[in-house]
């Protein structure tokens, strides 16, 4: 096989861009059990934004926001309403990611860049990608402060319970009419990854819902970006919804990983996060559709946990409702039991469950 020109070593973190991240900062603490671990802002010399960093297991999220109205992250928030601007990879050498993808066509967002502080360096570059979001590469071999130079450590009096949030399973972008093939393509040549998977509108159409989506992963598999297009069906599809209330390409979902789905979900339904339901009948036949599992049926039908088998074994997934109130971005809380696949055997049951929001919210 080819060398690889762009080894990634996993996520680093993911960015929002928020109206309020002082309030969503506290938002994931309480219902997702996230830690606040860093801080930048006018207190610590940024004059212009506020960032908060919180951290469980191998997740970290930045949220943040402008302090001025005039300023790129509030035009940001204004256009997409809260989403997410960064997904950042964590590299050996982010000058050398920079040049190969750059050479390949990617958009430069940020030249190498090195940041200091008395814990070391980091070297930061970074390329556009689908709509208005970017992919930061975060070199750190260097550094040994809490996050980036320019944040301080900062905790919280509120000290959360871990809920088992573990790390980035996948992390899934919506695109526009005719552009999955343009961004996989990307991904491609610009970074490396390879073709996964495919879904086309045959296996994910509802009676209203049509989709397309093709998956592509990076060498060592770390990474998975699943890229969604709307397809025609017979009403308004989901990707289309999303694409007119973010204005454009963005990230649509981020699958985080967990090795007990029954607590992480219990938790996370006591301290009020809302998921999206499919009806008891599709329990019934579960087993008779995923064969024997480890989990009892009935914690997962209380709690609405889906099930799909593939060759190497099952996955349990649920999704959380939107996060925010326009229908944009939401969660995906996954266990995987050997299932290297996205859970294509519920597609039909979520998909619907998604219809009957859009129909709540008259977008259908
Ligand atoms: O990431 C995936 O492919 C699955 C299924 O709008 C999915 O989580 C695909 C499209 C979508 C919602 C979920
Ligand atoms: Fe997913």
């Amino acid at each position: 096989m080819e060398q690889d020109f762009l080894p990634i070593n996993g996520t680093d973190y993911v960015e929002f861009y928020v109206g309020n991240a002082k309030q969503s900062a506290l938002y994931y603490q309480y219902a997702f059990g996230y830690e606040l671990i860093a801080y930048a802002g006018p207190e610590t010399g940024v004059k212009d934004r506020a960032s908060y960093v919180l951290k469980q297991d191998k997740i970290r999220l930045v949220l943040t926001t402008a302090l001025q109205a005039e300023h790129p992250i509030a035009e940001h928030v204004k256009t997409h309403g809260d989403g997410v601007k960064v997904l950042a990879l964590w590299v050996d050498d982010a000058r050398k990611s920079f040049e190969e993808t750059t050479k390949r066509g990617a958009k430069a967002y940020q030249e190498p860049t090195v940041l200091q502080d008395e814990h070391g360096e980091v070297v930061i570059s970074g390329i556009h990608t689908y709509g208005e979001t970017v992919h930061l590469f975060v070199e750190r071999s260097n550094y040994s402060g809490i996050f980036l130079p320019g944040y301080v450590p900062r905790q919280s009096t509120y000290k959360p319970e871990p809920i088992g949030l573990k790390y980035i399973d996948h992390c899934v972008g919506n695109v526009g009419w005719g552009e999955m093939n343009t961004w996989v393509e990307f991904y491609e040549k610009v970074m490396g990854f390879n073709l996964l998977i495919t879904f086309d509108d045959k296996d994910i159409s509802t009676d209203y819902t049509a989709l397309m989506s093709k998956v592509v992963s990076n060498g060592n598999g770390f990474i998975k970006f699943p890229i969604n297009e709307p397809a025609e069906g017979k009403k308004k599809s989901q990707i289309e919804e999303y694409i007119d209330f973010y204005q454009g390409a963005g990230v649509q979902h981020l699958a985080i990983a967990t090795d007990d789905i029954i607590h992480t979900v219990s938790e996370l339904r006591r301290r009020g996060v809302e998921f999206l339901e499919v009806p008891n009948t599709y329990y019934d036949d579960l087993l008779d559709r995923v064969g024997s599992i480890d989990e009892d049926l009935q914690p997962l039908k209380d709690l609405n946990i889906l099930v799909d088998r593939d060759d190497e074994g099952y996955l349990l997934q649920i999704f959380t409702k939107p996060v925010q109130d326009r229908p944009t971005v939401f969660y995906e809380i996954i266990q995987r039991k050997g299932a290297k696949s996205f859970g294509k055997g519920n597609f039909k049951a979520l998909f619907e469950a998604i219809e009957r929001e859009q129909e709540l919210r008259g977008n259908l």
